[in-house]
């Protein structure tokens, strides 16, 4: 058996989970570690490099760690792998990754009652055998049965931030060749789920053979699931999986609008045609008899576009990111689609931070880069004293920072603003992180919870309550502290937050970085239902993040957000104007 890149970067995470439960020096379990994410991310295929004896070049990959590449290319297996997994289970890779499990608890579990897989560890945790032993307790117990639920909601998905990417790349190769008319992104992606299952490309053409023959020989291809005329599958190297349709121009509107989803969207469009004696599927609407059955030699009509499909059933188009049968069809027949909130919308960006805490460049670089990408004002917002890890400021340097942030504003000129924030912790007390006399001398305050996540339900909506509700505090940070796959949300009580936000006028944040999407779409939802502004922000730490603001805009509208809600598509007086009117 041939390894794949996704192989060899599995036995290499492995490994270096084992010999953390082993309990190694960590130097040695992270290089392994890193050589597995390193290895996972590549567009290239190792083979490929090993051939040319490059291996090495290739970062996190050193002379031992290369040797055991080619070992594993040429037997499709690691001698060093098979021993480690003689003397630990490698079961316990699986529990180790478990929410509320480290590598310690992994071993005392199989130390002490001998569990060397997650299904042991489940039948454990739900006959109660787990709270008895040290450092164990009937809550860290139930959270381990949670940990083990959310895990198994989880596998198989990637996340949005990993899957457009690597399909737009695809996409772009394909339309370059010759044939190819015109191509699209479908399924998930298109309507911007945060994680997905796999990617459904769409190209029309009137030739498919060398489109599908060239797309299965892709580099980037691990294997091929299936190879036909108009339909083909592929895994990626990343164990991402695609599947390619090619179809005639004429179909491409009902195609287009049958895999772009969801499949109960689909379900709810086939009744109307039903309605008006049509079956409609990819290909057609086909006109039935009265017991619903195709009439075979009844002309087809085929749509070229999506929206003549729409319209053949009395509906304005439909945004993608609405189509989840949650209330857009009887929107779109009392004609009362929202209007959507775009990119071009955004005048601002209100959550970033420098080298004054753990952001890569300047704040005048920051500065430069929003500027270029077209946003009119910036707040910067490093980490508070509380985060230590993040470096950051305290009082004093938080002071000090704001000479820099009024220099930096004067030298951009009057037409791009540079105001002064910060990104305050929400300690794990409750407490907030700076005195109100410090608070009240910046222009903006994000509050945040960074830390102690797992508290108690009541705990951890207290603390943000008690940020909410503090009139220097205008916007919370996150909200909900998840991190796409690996971390689940707090376990907070949203119906308290939201009442609070409302009632204090406090801004609750869509974060557009891809590993958070939070508030996520159903929650902004609601938020805007209730009358509570929004702010759609990248959080960046360096120039190239300022891009993934586009994530968050996908979310938002997923949830329903317009422009008019979403306080950074506010021209700077009207900014300027709520900050100050706040905390008064
Ligand atoms: P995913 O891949 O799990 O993130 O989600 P989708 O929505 O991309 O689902 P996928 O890839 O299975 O199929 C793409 C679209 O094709 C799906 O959104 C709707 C359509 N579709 C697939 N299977 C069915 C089906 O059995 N019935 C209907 N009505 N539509 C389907
Ligand atoms: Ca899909
Ligand atoms: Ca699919
Ligand atoms: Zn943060």
């Amino acid at each position: 058996m041939t390894l794949t890149n996704r192989d060899i970067a599995d036995i290499f995470e492995n490994v270096a989970t084992l010999l953390e439960i082993k309990g190694e020096i960590i130097h040695r379990v992270l290089s392994y570690r890193r050589a597995g994410e390193t290895i996972r991310e590549m567009a290239r295929d190792l083979r490929a490099i090993a051939a040319e004896g490059t291996l090495t070049e290739i970062p996190n990959i050193g002379k031992t760690l290369a040797e055991k590449i080619v070992e594993m290319l040429e037997t499709g297996k690691l001698e060093f792998y098979e021993r480690l997994s003689a003397e630990i289970p490698p079961g316990l890779v699986s529990v180790v990754h478990i929410n509320g499990v480290g590598p310690k608890k992994a071993k005392l579990f199989w130390k002490e009652l001998g569990i060397t897989t997650v299904p042991d560890l489940e039948t454990a945790a739900r006959a109660g055998k787990l709270r008895d032993l040290a450092g164990m307790g009937a809550k860290s117990e139930q959270k381990i049965i949670e940990g083990i639920e959310s895990l198994a909601r989880q596998t198989g998905r990637t996340s949005l931030g990993v899957a457009l990417p690597a399909a737009q790349t695809i996409l772009d190769s394909l339309l370059k060749l010759p044939g190819a008319i015109e191509g699209a992104i479908a399924g998930s992606i298109r309507r911007g789920r945060p994680t997905i299952g796999d990617v459904d490309l769409l190209v029309a053409s009137d030739d498919a053979t060398p489109i599908m023959d060239a797309f299965v020989k892709m580099e980037q291809v691990a294997r091929v699931l299936g190879h036909g005329p108009t339909k083909s599958s592929v895994e990626l190297l990343n164990g991402l999986q695609v599947d390619l349709r090619i179809l005639e121009k004429a179909r491409w509107g009902t195609a287009i609008n049958y895999f772009t989803g969801s499949q109960a969207h689909n379900i709810r469009m086939r009744e109307l045609a039903l309605k008006q004696g049509y079956s409609l599927n990819e290909h057609a609407f086909s006109p039935v008899d009265k017991d619903g059955n195709i009439i075979e030699d009844a002309p087809k009509i085929l749509c070229a576009t999506e929206e003549e499909v729409y319209a053949k059933l009395g509906l304005p188009w439909i945004p993608p990111e609405l189509r989840e049968d949650s209330g857009e069809i009887e929107a779109a027949l009392e004609n009362r689609l929202p209007n959507l909130i775009t990119l071009k919308d955004m005048q601002a960006d209100l959550h970033m931070h420098t080298t004054w805490s753990d952001g890569k460049l300047s704040i005048r670089e920051m500065a430069e880069a929003a500027k270029a990408r077209g946003r009119k004002y910036i707040v910067i917002t490093d980490h508070s004293q509380y985060s230590a890890i993040a470096g950051g400021l305290s009082v004093e340097r938080i002071l000090q920072q704001q000479q820099e942030v009024r220099q930096v504003d004067t030298e951009m000129g009057g037409d791009f603003r540079v105001f002064h924030g910060v990104e305050m912790d929400i300690r794990s007390d409750g407490t907030l992180d700076y005195p109100d006399e410090i608070l009240q001398q910046l222009d903006f305050v994000i509050a945040s919870l960074h830390f102690s996540l797992r508290q108690p339900r009541e705990q951890i909506t207290q603390r943000l309550l008690n940020a909410i509700r503090n009139p220097h505090v205008d916007l919370i940070g996150h909200p909900r502290g998840q991190l796409i796959p690996e971390r689940e949300p707090a376990d907070l009580d949203m119906d308290a937050v939201f009442e609070a936000a409302r009632q204090h006028g406090t801004a609750l944040e869509i974060n557009a970085n891809p590993r958070r999407l939070d508030l996520e779409a159903q929650y902004a939802r609601r938020a805007v239902e209730l009358g509570i502004p929004i702010c759609i922000d990248t959080d960046a730490h360096a120039a190239d993040q300022m891009d993934l603001l586009y994530f968050g805009i996908l979310t938002a509208r997923r949830g329903w957000v317009t422009a008019k809600s979403v306080i950074n598509t506010w021209p700077v007086e009207r900014f300027i104007a709520w900050t100050q009117n706040r905390g008064k």
